[in-house]
C-alpha cells in the first residue's frame, strides 16, 4: 500500500500541487488529532461569533480555520485562500499558482454529539502578478484542478482527485500519514437510497414533493422499489457514503427562506463535491444546471445540490 507521498510523486501531479496537497492534507491530521482530544482540551462548544452568513461558529470551526489558514498562507505555492469561515478572500503570495477555496469544519454542528465531521478543499490553479482578489476565485468548478475532503469519523480517510479519478486513503495513526486503501471509486448509475432533510419536506417546491413522494411509496409507488433514507447532517459524511456504495443526495431549494437558492455553499461545498462525484462516474447538478458550469457571482454564494447516482439524478430532474 503506498502513502500519499508516494501515491503523488508517481503520478503526474506537479510537484506545487503536491505541496498545496500535501500541505492541506497535513494539517488536516492535525485537525483530526485536535478533535480526538474532544471536551479534554476544552475545545468543544461555541465561539461566541457568527461566520459571514450569520451561521453561530463553534469553537472548533474557528480553530481548524486558524489551523488551515496559516498553514497554507506559509506555503510559497499558495496565492490566496477562501475560507467559508472568513468574510473575505486572504491574500498570500502574489506569484503563488493556487487559490485554495475550503470548508475547515463541515457539519459541525455534529461535533457536540461525536459524530461525523470532516474538511472539504477546492484548489484552482491560477497566476497573476498583482495580489488576488475575490474576481479570482470566480470561477467555475469545472475549473479545480483538485478537490477533495478529510473526512474525521471512526477512521480519518482522505478522499481527493486531481481529474484522474477518485482515490481514497486512510490515516495511518502510527506513522502520522495517509495510506491508499482504495484505488478507484465508482459511484453505481442506479441506487435505492437517498439523502435528503425530510423535515423540510413541506418547504419544498412542487416537482422534489412529488419526486420524493415516489421514492417513500416504495414497491407500491410508480418506482416499483423501496428506497432506504439516510441522513448525517454533514454533507462530508453523505457524500462519502455515496462514494462508497452509491446514492442520490438531495439538498434542495426551500421557500423557508425564499432569497436563498439553496443551503450548500457553491464554493466550498457544492463544487468540490460535484468533481468527486463526476470523477467517480456520478452526477452534479442543481434542481436545473451541471454544478461545474455555474459561473459564481460570489464566493460565499449558495445553491441548491442534487448528485450521485446518474440515473437517479437524471429522474430527480424530470419531475417538472
Ligand atoms: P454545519 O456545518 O453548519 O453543521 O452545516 C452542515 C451543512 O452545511 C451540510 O454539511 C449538511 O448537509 C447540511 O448543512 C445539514 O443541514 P440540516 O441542518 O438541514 O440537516
Amino acid at each position: 500500500m503506498q502513502s500519499l507521498s508516494q501515491f503523488l510523486a508517481s503520478g503526474s501531479t506537479s510537484e506545487s500541487l503536491q505541496e498545496v496537497l500535501s500541505v492541506t492534507t497535513q494539517t488536516c491530521i492535525e485537525i483530526s488529532n485536535a478533535l480526538k482530544k474532544g471536551s479534554l482540551a476544552g475545545i468543544l462548544g461555541m465561539a461566541g461569533n457568527e461566520n459571514v452568513q450569520g451561521e453561530e461558529q463553534k469553537k472548533l470551526d474557528v480553530i481548524s480555520n486558524n489551523m488551515l489558514k496559516s498553514a497554507l498562507l506559509a506555503s510559497p505555492v499558495v496565492r490566496a485562500i477562501a475560507s467559508e469561515e472568513e468574510d473575505d478572500i486572504v491574500p498570500a503570495h502574489t506569484d503563488g499558482e493556487y487559490l485554495i477555496a475550503f470548508d475547515p469544519l463541515d457539519g459541525s454542528s455534529n461535533i457536540d454529539i461525536n459524530s461525523m465531521v470532516g474538511t472539504i478543499f477546492s484548489i484552482y490553479h491560477q497566476t497573476g502578478t498583482a495580489p488576488a482578489t475575490e474576481a479570482d476565485f470566480l470561477q467555475p468548478g469545472k475549473n479545480q484542478a483538485a478537490a477533495g475532503y478529510v473526512l474525521y469519523g471512526p477512521s480519518t480517510m482522505l478522499v481527493f482527485t486531481t481529474g484522474n479519478g477518485v482515490s481514497m486513503f486512510t490515516l495511518d495513526v502510527d506513522k502520522g500519514e495517509f495510506v491508499q486503501t482504495q484505488p478507484t471509486v465508482e459511484v453505481p448509475k442506479d441506487t435505492q437510497e437517498f439523502a435528503i432533510n425530510m423535515s423540510n419536506q413541506r418547504f419544498w417546491a412542487a416537482p422534489m414533493q412529488s419526486y420524493v413522494t415516489d421514492l417513500i411509496s416504495g414497491k407500491e409507488g410508480p418506482r416499483e422499489k423501496n428506497f432506504n433514507m439516510r441522513w448525517v447532517a454533514a454533507m462530508v459524511g453523505d457524500v462519502h457514503r455515496i462514494l462508497c456504495r452509491g446514492g442520490i443526495f438531495i439538498y434542495p431549494w426551500d421557500n423557508k427562506d425564499p432569497s436563498k437558492p439553496g443551503k450548500l455553499r457553491l464554493m466550498y461545498e457544492a463544487n468540490p463535491m460535484g468533481m468527486l462525484i463526476e470523477q467517480a462516474g456520478g452526477k452534479a447538478f442543481t434542481h436545473t444546471d451541471r454544478i461545474l458550469d455555474i459561473q459564481p457571482e460570489g464566493i460565499h454564494q449558495r445553491v441548491a445540490v442534487v448528485l450521485g447516482a446518474a440515473n437517479e439524478v437524471d429522474t430527480c430532474l424530470s419531475y417538472k
